[in-house]
């Protein structure tokens, strides 16, 4: 196990349904903890920054064109292997493959619009916390109940 660092996006469709405080709870209560956090619109530069590993895709431009037409929440996440486990938290991106109880399993229907993104390995989640947070951004702190979520040799 390794404390990790990851974002996780609240795609537009998941702000205009109201789905923040639900989806920040599941993280939050799984022990994860919030190091970053804001609303924005994403503006294109920095969508096309965010998905450039997949240029060339044919739904590259439909999902930049998507990702900056409403606000967002970025979110940055701390806990052991929290890279792995946001995605297991956000489930798989097909709609008929994310289990019930991941956040696409129970809210959404749709491969584009669907309502998270995460971070996919260590490179990635260094690459998309910069283009999402600024220096000073993203806090150092303990959280109270670190010493029970991971019994006291953290
Ligand atoms: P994930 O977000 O689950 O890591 P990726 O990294 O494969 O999925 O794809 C990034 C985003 O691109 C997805 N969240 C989804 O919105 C979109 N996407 C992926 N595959 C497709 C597809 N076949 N058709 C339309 N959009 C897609």
């Amino acid at each position: 196990m390794e404390q990790e660092r990851t974002l996780v996006l609240i795609k537009p469709d998941g702000v205009q349904r109201g789905l923040i405080g639900e989806i920040i709870t599941r993280f939050e209560r799984k022990g994860l903890k919030p190091v970053g956090l804001k609303l924005l619109t994403l503006s294109k530069d920095k969508a096309e920054e965010l998905y450039s590993p997949h240029v060339g895709k044919f739904f590259y431009d439909y999902l930049v064109q998507f990702m900056t037409s409403n606000p967002i929440v970025a979110l940055a996440v701390e806990g052991n292997d929290a890279i792995e486990l946001v995605r297991m938290i956000n489930g798989a991106t097909k709609p008929m493959e994310s289990a019930p109880g991941s956040i696409r399993g129970d809210f959404s229907i749709d491969i584009t619009h669907n309502v998270v993104h995460a971070s996919d390995s260590p490179e990635n989640a260094e690459r998309e916390l910069r283009v999402l947070f600024d220096d000073g951004e993203i806090l150092e702190y303990q959280r109270i109940d670190e010493a029970v979520l991971y019994g006291p040799d953290l």
